[in-house]
């Protein structure tokens, strides 16, 4: 059985996501799980077929678009029931490139929880196809999170990456707030949160060439609100743990 599970969520991506699942496909012991949100332009109907001639893609179809964030903690139940061993995060679009795909292996078995692909390690900017102002709001959301979360990282919104199993089993998955993007943020704050390594490698990121992106200002909304939520949740925790020692401490001191 293979030990990687990719697992790739879809709205409408027909157009991108055979090159996409072909590629990852090259690798050997790689599995893919798609999860599509009810396309409508053919793109499970696609899926059913490669099927048919493989046993290393899987399907869940979903009844609507309930978000990124849900879509992946379904793929990750998914494969934790079935003894995957790492998790590997990808866009359909053609964004993140498969060839990646062992250079994270490499890494993340060296016992990294989580392995962010990382567009601006080093002080350089590496997207392909992006205008002034997307990278600006990609830019300025990194640093927001950082700033405010503190976790050292360049690119905690970053959807090319990999977890390793008993991150994610350390992780209540039920208790992920986001529904979009933001889930990015909070995953490597929760990783980290976990005690385990969260360490960066460079990618490039390429925008897409055909379909739409499924970004909306709802979404940018939940990750400006996200880490003050994961702080308030953080703050309230350290208060309630205060608290338990104190009481602790006076019971065992009578
Ligand atoms: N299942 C599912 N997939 C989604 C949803 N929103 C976005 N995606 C997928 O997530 C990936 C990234 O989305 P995209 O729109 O390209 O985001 P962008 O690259 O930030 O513009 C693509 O494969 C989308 O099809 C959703 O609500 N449900
Ligand atoms: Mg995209």
């Amino acid at each position: 059985m293979e030990k990687y599970l990719v697992v790739i969520p879809t709205v409408n991506e027909r157009l991108s996501l055979p090159k996409m699942v072909q590629a990852v496909l090259k690798h050997d012991g790689f599995h893919v799980l798609v999860v599509d949100d009810a396309s409508t332009d053919g793109t499970p109907e696609w899926v059913k077929e490669i099927i048919s001639s493989t046993d290393r893609v899987s399907l869940i179809e979903r009844p609507s678009k309930l978000g990124l964030g849900t879509a992946y903690i379904t793929g990750f139940k998914w494969g934790i029931q079935r003894g995957f061993r790492y998790f590997i995060e990808m866009d359909a679009d053609g964004s993140h490139n498969p060839d990646a795909l062992p250079w994270f292996i490499k890494e993340i078995e060296e016992g990294v929880g989580l392995l962010i692909g990382s567009r601006y390690m080093n002080g350089s900017i590496s997207v392909v196809g992006w205008d002034f102002r997307r990278l600006l709001l990609s830019k300025c959301g990194n640093l927001y999170a950082s700033l405010l979360l503190g976790l050292g990282l360049t690119d905690m919104t970053s959807g090319f990456r990999c977890y390793s199993v008993q991150a994610l089993q350390a992780i209540d998955l039920d208790g992920v707030h986001s529904t979009g993007y933001s889930f990015q943020i909070e995953m490597a704050y929760r990783v980290d949160a976990a005690g385990f390594k969260v360490h960066e490698m460079p990618i490039i990121f390429y925008e897409r060439n055909y379909g739409s992106s499924k970004m909306s200002k709802r979404i940018v909304r939940e990750a400006a609100i996200l880490p003050w939520r994961l702080r308030i949740e953080r703050l309230s925790g350290a208060v309630a743990r205060t608290l338990f020692r104190k009481k602790y401490v006076k019971e065992i001191s009578g």
